[in-house]
């Protein structure tokens, strides 16, 4: 088995990044801008375990407020969203948060976060703590399958 950590923590040096690899990476956060006033809002990212072992998401929290992990779920033409109480990331695996999937529900916000801003969020796993700054707009990075006309 070829082991990709060590490129991987020589890029990250030379990046200038914390030269210890967190695991879960990650990567692509994000949190939707809301009007003034507004108490909640969500945050979405990408999650890649980099370990070699399954890697259990435990929790999630933030700064600003109370923070959970949610899931959006169709069911009979209605979308509802359901608590989700851990998740496990298989050695390799990428999980994506995105709008009508997996999110960080953020409530009982005291300030609500504007377009520019950057909002704090950190994934609680069974190998501790991962934090990233996630950037406040109002619709999801492109992405492949996004086409968001204004
Ligand atoms: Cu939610």
């Amino acid at each position: 088995m070829i082991d990709l950590r060590v490129p991987l923590l020589a890029l990250l040096t030379v990046v200038g990044v914390n030269a210890l690899a967190q695991t879960p990476e990650l990567s692509g956060a994000w949190v939707r801008a809301m009007p003034p006033g507004q108490r909640m809002t969500a945050a979405y990212l990408q999650l890649r375990n980099l370990a070699a072992d399954t890697i259990t998401v435990v929790g999630v929290s933030s700064d600003i407020g109370m923070a959970s992990l949610h899931e959006t779920r169709l069911e009979g033409g209605r979308s509802s969203m359901h608590a989700v109480a851990s998740l496990d990331i298989a050695a390799g695996e990428v999980v994506s948060m995105e709008p009508g999937g997996l999110h960080i529900m953020l409530m009982g916000l005291q300030t609500t976060p504007v377009e520019g801003d950057s909002v704090p969020v950190c994934v609680q796993t069974s190998e501790g703590d991962v934090c990233v700054d996630a950037k406040v707009q109002r619709a999801a990075p492109d992405t492949h399958n996004s086409h968001d006309h204004h």
